[in-house]
């Protein structure tokens, strides 16, 4: 049972860095080079959805790309040291090998902009889109691809990287291809591992902040604890999403099931940090072909309008997960909560910050936390899981802090917090009104 108003106090260690993460496509609006931008115009995209209750294109999405600056003060006035955002290459490069100015301008007056208001900021160069002609081209899945993105940093890191605190090359590198393919996406997996150690020694050459690539860190759970197959897929899980990445970033080694094994000295210490996306535990189940199973009845809440897995609360998944990454120091580069009632995140908040302290105590050296997501935005298919500190009006873009944002002040403020911060924040815990349906899910 979780009592948060009883929390004990902690205090972060000194220096501790607290901020706050986006990526562009998720906040800019009007991506229109983008390969994202193209899949969410064809009806391909809406064809489970075709009455679009769901599933939406990003459209302006929070309308940043105009509003940057406004947004620049908003980070400032909730009290953020930090800022982890991505630019969009396909801005940038929006047709192969021509360069648009005034988008990089664009990045450059927000960095200044955010350097300006005492904010670090880590750049993300690749969240998940490019340009559309590069995703035509094959996209990362072909390894002579990295060429191209191989000219784009040459193009782009002396321009910026003067701002930069630092740097993610790849966002969630560790779970393209999916999560539970198996064995066939192996040559992908080495691709993500090589474009990553690529841009890890290009920035070196225009940077000294730290490098390192966003890793989703899943806690995989057995959907029958005793369950020898349920057991072994989970360790099958875990290996070929979490270990595989770690044991190549240590060695240089890149062995995975079933692949003859590949060394790789590009590969070998190619990171500054861990940067670790933590959101939930997945559980696994030895019997279903894509492995995934529906959670515990007791973690099935609805707290979005639509099934999410995202939705579950298990923040004794971050102690045990960064246990595993004592030899770099550790950001947590995302972590959060999409609900309607903001009172669930002020909750998720409270666990998971509780969490981290405890594995800072356990030895970890955690250095800073960007809670997901500065504000409400579009979420690559829809815009119903709402992660915002702060609520932006899909119709005026007006952004309105929610009760969570101002906790999270505080807790920057402090440099810490206990029970007592959060029960000014929160009356009483949350509950879901009994007519949502908390039945069977994702
Ligand atoms: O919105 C995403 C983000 O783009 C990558 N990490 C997980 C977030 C929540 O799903």
């Amino acid at each position: 049972m979780y009592d948060v108003f009883s929390l004990p106090p902690v205090t972060f260690p000194k220096g501790f860095l607290w901020g706050s993460a986006t990526a562009g496509h998720q906040i800019e609006g009007d991506n229109v080079h983008s390969q994202a931008w193209q899949n969410e115009q064809s009806p391909e995209f809406y064809k489970d959805d075709p009455e679009r209750r769901v599933r939406a294109p990003s459209g302006k999405a929070c309308d940043h790309y105009r509003l940057y600056r406004e947004d620049v003060e908003l980070i400032a006035g909730l009290g953020h040291q930090a800022y982890r955002m991505s630019i969009e290459w396909s801005r940038i490069e929006p047709d192969q090998g021509q360069w648009d100015h005034a988008a990089v301008a664009h990045y450059v007056d927000l960095l200044e902009r955010l350097v300006a208001r005492g904010i670090r900021v880590f750049v993300t160069l690749h969240h998940f889109t490019h340009p559309l002609w590069f995703d035509q081209l094959g996209a990362f899945a072909k390894a002579d691809n990295r060429r191209y993105f191989e000219r784009y940093l040459t193009f782009l890191l002396p321009k910026i990287s003067s701002y930069v605190s630092g740097w993610n090359v790849i966002n969630e590198f560790n779970q393209w291809g999916g999560l539970t393919a198996g064995v066939s996406i192996a040559p992908l997996k080495f691709n993500m591992l090589r474009i990553h150690a690529l841009g890890y020694h290009l920035i070196k050459q225009y940077s000294r902040a730290p490098v390192s690539s966003a890793h989703a860190f899943i806690h995989w759970f057995p959907r029958r604890f005793n369950d020898t197959l349920d057991q072994r897929m989970t360790a099958f899980a875990d290996f070929t999403t979490n270990e595989f990445f770690f044991h190549a970033l240590r060695t240089g080694e890149l062995v995975y099931p079933n692949v003859d094994a590949e060394y790789d000295p590009e590969v070998k210490g190619a990171l500054d940090f861990w940067s670790v996306n933590y959101y939930t535990r997945h559980m696994v189940d030895a019997r279903l072909a894509k492995l995934d199973a529906p959670r515990f009845r007791h973690k099935q809440l609805r707290m979005i309008p639509m099934p999410f897995y995202l939705e579950e609360m298990y923040p004794e998944g971050l102690i045990a997960n960064l246990e595993r990454l004592r030899d770099y120091p550790v950001y947590i580069t995302e972590n959060g909560c999409c609900c309607d009632d903001d009172r669930f995140r002020i909750v998720y908040l409270a666990l998971h910050l509780s969490a981290l302290h405890e594995a800072i105590e356990r030895g970890v050296e955690v250095r800073g936390y960007f809670y997901w997501s500065l504000m409400d935005n579009y979420e690559w298919t829809t815009f119903l899981p709402r992660f915002g500190l702060v609520a932006v009006d899909p119709h005026t873009y007006q952004r309105t802090p929610k009760p969570s944002g101002w906790l999270y002040r505080e807790i920057i403020g402090a440099n810490g917090f206990s029970g007592a911060t959060v029960r000014r924040f929160l009356s009483e815990l949350p509950t879901l009104p009994l007519s949502e349906p908390h039945g069977q899910r994702d």
